[in-house]
């Protein structure tokens, strides 16, 4: 592994929010740099690394040296992202055997692109992509396997063909539109629903698996309709601009859904419903679903203001470690893992498709 050179190229990126996590102790194992496997990661190779770390960095312990992991990070734009950076961070430590080299971003597919280039030329062991939107990925990840990287898609999905990286992990997001699309229909039975979407980012993995889940129940439904979809590009702001301009639009009682496609999104939609007078949550004339399910979007929850709540947990760098264990033990991985996800509906709702919130289920989340 080139620590030196791959110090320097992450730091001469100019990448907002980058951070480069330092290295201190050994894993109990010596590194190896597993060869590229096909689709089913059958076959890897361990190779042992020769080199010794450079100076700047904590000398290794006598029994190996640590692995070097790039994060192709989507960037900041939720409380969702902030847990998912964070639980890679601390999993990826110095202290677990991992030199980190964390890169925000910052929602920009160019960056994203030039920043795996950059994991590998620096000839990391393993590169993670949580992929900004789903196209586009197909010559970087053959240079990727050319070089003998194997290559983790996380959180979201790409559409390239499998055969070009190792493994791919994190939740369904097709089966989260679904079940938002199932608890509406449970809850409104034979009433009419005049629905608002605010999109996530346009072209991700998560909005179109979101909106293609809940189009699919959608459709069952012919006192349904569909108003307007917009994207919020995941962050609060973008959800009040989006639900400021469909106020403007169909105004007060035009309409008596409103799914946001993240938490983040569903703070700003519920500030701009707030200005202009209109009530939401379980008391009030618009119901609100949303995404993520993050600490403070089921305490709405709780509040009844979120009226469902479909997690998607961001708690994912536990499966990567564990695919990079297997690599590095020269055992197959998965194509493909689950990380599994629940819904979550205001007190009061009782669902077969979501767990009803109180005090207790909020204060035994971890995130
Ligand atoms: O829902 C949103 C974040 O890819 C599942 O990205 C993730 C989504 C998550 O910005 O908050």
């Amino acid at each position: 592994m080139k620590k030196k050179l791959a110090l320097l190229l992450v730091t001469a990126m100019t990448v907002s929010g980058l951070v480069a996590c330092g290295k201190s102790e050994a894993p109990t194992q010596e590194a190896a740099a597993p060869a590229q496997e096909e689709a089913q990661a059958e076959d890897e190779a361990a190779v042992a690394e020769d080199e010794t770390p450079e100076q700047e960095e904590a000398a290794p312990a006598a029994d190996g040296e640590l692995i070097t992991v790039g994060f192709a990070q989507v960037g900041h734009e939720s409380d969702w992202r902030a847990a998912n950076t964070k639980n890679y961070q601390d999993t990826f430590s110095a202290e677990n055997g991992y030199e980190l080299s964390f890169v925000d971003c910052d929602n920009d597919h160019a960056v994203q692109i030039e920043t795996v280039r950059g994991f590998i030329e620096q000839e990391l062991d393993y590169i993670c992509i949580a992929p900004i939107q789903s196209a586009g990925w197909d010559t970087v990840l053959q240079e990727a396997q050319d070089a003998g990287i194997p290559v983790l898609i996380v959180d979201r999905a790409v559409d390239a063909d499998p055969s070009l990286y190792t493994t791919a992990l994190g939740c369904d997001m097709i089966a989260e539109g679904e079940a938002a699309g199932n608890w509406l229909a449970e809850y409104l039975g034979d009433k009419e629903a005049n629905i608002l979407v605010i999109e996530g980012s346009v072209g991700a993995s998560a909005t179109l698996g979101r909106t293609e889940g809940f189009d699919n129940i959608l459709s069952q439904h012919d006192n349904w309709t569909k108003l307007d979809s917009q994207s919020g590009d995941f962050t609060q702001a973008g959800g009040q601009e989006v639900m400021e301009s469909f106020i403007k639009t169909y105004g007060q009682g035009g309409f008596n859904v409103v799914v946001c496609q993240n938490d983040n999104e569903a703070y700003g939609a519920m500030d701009a419903m707030d200005a202009a007078g209109i009530t939401y949550g379980v008391d009030g004339d618009v119901q609100i679903i949303s995404f993520d399910a993050t600490h403070d979007g089921l305490q709405y929850t709780l509040d009844g203001k979120i009226t469902c709540n479909v997690e998607c947990n961001p708690l994912q760098a536990g499966f990567a470690e564990e695919v990079i264990k297997k690599l590095e033990a020269g055992e197959a991985v998965d194509a493909w893992t689950l990380v599994k996800d629940e819904a979550f509906v205001a007190p009061g709702i009782e669902s077969q498709y979501a767990v009803t919130m109180s005090q207790e289920v909020l204060d035994g989340r971890a995130y």
